[in-house]
């Protein structure tokens, strides 16, 4: 093929980029295992299973040459995905299968509140706290996702100190009721992404409503993304971030690899 359809190609510039190291994927996931810390929330809930591995064959009389497995697993647990209709106030909405993919895409803005959650676990972004990175970064994009770093992808491999529950509730940051609607509903982003267990704090479910980032992002249609790892190494604006869960038929929500595209070497 000539390279006259390349060098004219929008992609040219990336694909040097990749190649040249110019531009790196960092991964976002947490790797996902038995240990996988999961969502316990309190009575009467019922909770989602983590990770169950069965063994279909081991290179022995099941299968001779070939190992695999089938897999027991909560829609959310690890790194995942919510789609509108994992929420009340969404289940009319999109459900993961039917997310365009073009809305899995996007610029990522980071607002590090790393600093701020570890001197207080029960940390709550608010919309001042957006206000104050958009007077810094610029504008939320259009189509963009919002992530929230707070150090937490440091606990990940130990679910107490992941939860980190006192006295009955889990002490873990994320967004006040306000910052979430307004995310929702007057923000232009798609999606927000944390670091802990879910998109709302550890205290939200006192909150009014009851989960809101859960309760008005998935109810606008937008979505949210767990559990990530790696955000320090995302730039605040000028990554872009590519969102990837299993296109589950009907599904409320599905385990994803999430990567970055960052520039910089
Ligand atoms: C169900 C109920 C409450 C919450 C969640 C699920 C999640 O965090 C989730 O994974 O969507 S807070
Ligand atoms: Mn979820």
């Amino acid at each position: 093929m000539s390279s006259t359809p390349l060098s004219t190609s929008p992609l040219a510039g990336l694909i040097d980029a990749l190649g040249s190291g110019a531009v790196r994927v960092v991964d976002l996931t947490q790797p996902l295992s038995e240990r996988t810390p999961i969502l316990q929330l309190p009575e009467p809930f019922v909770n989602a299973p983590g990770l169950t591995r069965h063994e279909i064959s081991k290179f022995d009389d099941r299968g001779p040459a070939w190992a695999w497995s089938w897999l027991e697993i909560g829609e959310h647990v690890g790194t995942h995905f919510d789609a509108p209709i994992h929420w009340i106030t969404g289940r009319d909405g999109e459900d993961v299968a039917s997310v365009p993919p073009g809305r899995l895409v996007g610029p990522a803005v980071v607002i590090d509140k790393s600093a701020e959650a570890s001197a207080d676990p029960d940390y709550l972004l608010t919309v001042d706290d957006v206000r104050a990175l958009e007077a810094e970064h610029g504008p939320l994009p259009q189509g963009g996702w919002l992530l929230l770093r707070t150090g937490w992808d440091a606990r990940a491999g130990d679910q107490e100190a992941f939860l980190n529950v006192e006295h009955g509730r889990s002490r873990t940051p994320g967004p006040d009721a306000e910052c979430a609607r307004w995310l929702a509903q007057e923000s232009p982003i798609v999606g927000f992404g944390v670091e802990t267990v879910g998109t709302d704090a550890g205290s939200a479910a006192a909150f009014d409503p009851p989960f809101p980032a859960h309760s008005h992002l998935l109810g606008a249609g937008k979505y949210g993304i767990t559990q990530l790892a790696n955000l320090a190494q995302l730039p605040p604006t000028g990554a872009i971030v590519v969102v990837a869960p299993l296109r589950l038929v009907d599904g409320t929500g599905s385990p994803a690899r999430v990567l970055a595209l960052v520039p910089g070497g």
